[in-house]
């Protein structure tokens, strides 16, 4: 596979030339700056694209190109929102830019409580806690019928904490659950954004009414609209899973399974329209076995994403070592380098280790952390490589 690094443009502080000296060959990046829903101009996307290419890099993936909220609850400028998208699409194809992840989780990306748990060698790890998950919920939020997607138990779990945490805790867990993991990744609320609860709960009550069946249903008509586009330009399009999956904040979520991938492939059923198999997202659900899922959807997989998890018996995960895990990111190195060896592939959140404690980064893409995971996978792949060649001879 193709060795890629998620770059957050020409403000990262790790920087192309950095990333030269570490074996990358392909660039992860998004047109950050400009707000979502916004068409991408070819020269804006050339402009990076030649920034790349000067550092003799190339633009391998585009991660993301955002899907509105109002696509998503299907809203009534939703048909122009589309046109915009199908014609950045078409932008990114004429420059040969030519893998396009997206997302489709209603309201909030990807979910963590703890950004910083300290492992037992040192090192910090991005973690979910259930309880304090419940607790962001029912005692922050307030959203109303909340209860009833939690047990007696957790319920019981919460009420113990609403005696011991403290407001720094709660602004800590705010801030973690819907600020810091979300702005980077184009997400709905930024830092310094004023009263992130407001805005979240907002937001919640646009999917009032919208359950599986209808986000389905909406993602359909996405898909409807943008994929002759992307087949005419030459795009691949490729949905990144729900992280973590299973429904949330009583949202529905529709990117969490085998079920959900089978349905979502056939309901336009085109090689552009693929899947990003992120491991890391998978392996936090418990229904999920990452290598068959790997087997199963290979040929319609765009993009990697290689991270691991270990999940606790009640439903808490940890990002885990590459090496190690629910993501079995060796026996999925083995299912893709001989399926599409061309696919490309990134190092999916890194441990905070060493001197990346003293740095400012995104919750997740340190420098040290992803550059060992990377010189890990890199070691799978030699590996693989050598054993398909010698089953070849
Ligand atoms: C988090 C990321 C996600 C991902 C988006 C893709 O680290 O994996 O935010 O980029 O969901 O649209």
């Amino acid at each position: 596979m193709e060795k890629t690094w998620r770059w957050f443009g020409k403000k990262d502080n790790i920087t192309l030339d950095m990333l030269r000296q570490i074996g990358v060959e392909g660039i992860v990046t998004a047109l950050h700056d400009v707000p979502n829903g916004e068409i991408w101009t070819s020269e804006a996307i050339n402009d990076l694209k030649d920034h790349i290419e000067s550092h003799g890099l190339r633009w391998s993936v585009v991660e993301s190109l955002p899907v509105s909220e109002s696509i998503k609850y299907g809203g009534n400028d939703r048909d122009e929102l589309l046109e915009k998208y199908r014609i950045s699409l078409a932008n990114l194809g004429k420059a040969g830019v030519k893998t396009v992840c997206y997302n489709f989780m209603p309201v909030i990306d990807w979910i963590r409580t703890d950004l910083r748990k300290k492992n037992e060698d040192g090192t910090f790890s991005l973690y979910f806690d259930k309880i304090r998950f419940a607790y962001f919920d029912l005692k922050i939020l307030k959203r109303e019928g909340a209860e009833k997607d939690y047990s007696e138990s957790e319920t019981e779990q919460v009420r113990e904490l609403d005696k011991t945490i403290t407001e720094a805790e709660k602004d800590e867990l705010i801030n973690n659950i819907i600020v810091k993991t979300q702005g980077f990744v184009n997400g709905n609320i930024k830092e310094g954004d004023q009263n992130p609860v407001a805005i979240f709960k907002r937001l919640l009550s646009l999917y009032e009414g919208i359950d599986k069946h209808q986000l389905r249903e909406n993602m359909k008509y996405f898909l409807k609209q943008v994929i002759p586009t992307a087949e005419e330009y030459g795009v691949n399009l490729c949905v990144h899973p729900d992280d973590p999956p299973f429904a949330v904040l009583g949202l529905p979520r529709i990117v969490t399974s085998a079920e959900d991938i089978d349905w979502f492939l056939s309901a336009v059923d085109s090689p552009n329209n693929g899947l990003t198999f992120c491991a890391g997202s998978l392996s936090a659900g418990l229904h999920n076995n990452v290598p068959q899922l790997a087997e199963r959807f290979a040929k319609r997989t765009h993009f990697v994403h290689l991270r691991s998890t270990n999940v606790n018996s009640n439903g808490n995960f940890i990002e885990a070592s590459h090496l190690a895990g629910r993501g079995c990111l060796i026996d999925l190195v083995r299912v893709f380098e001989k399926e599409n060896p061309a696919l490309p592939m990134r190092i999916d959140h890194g441990r905070l280790m060493l001197d990346d404690v003293n740095r400012t980064y995104h919750p997740g893409y340190s420098f040290l952390g992803r550059m060992y995971a990377l010189a890990q996978v890199d070691g799978i792949m030699a590996t693989v490589k050598d054993e398909l060649n010698q089953n070849q001879q």
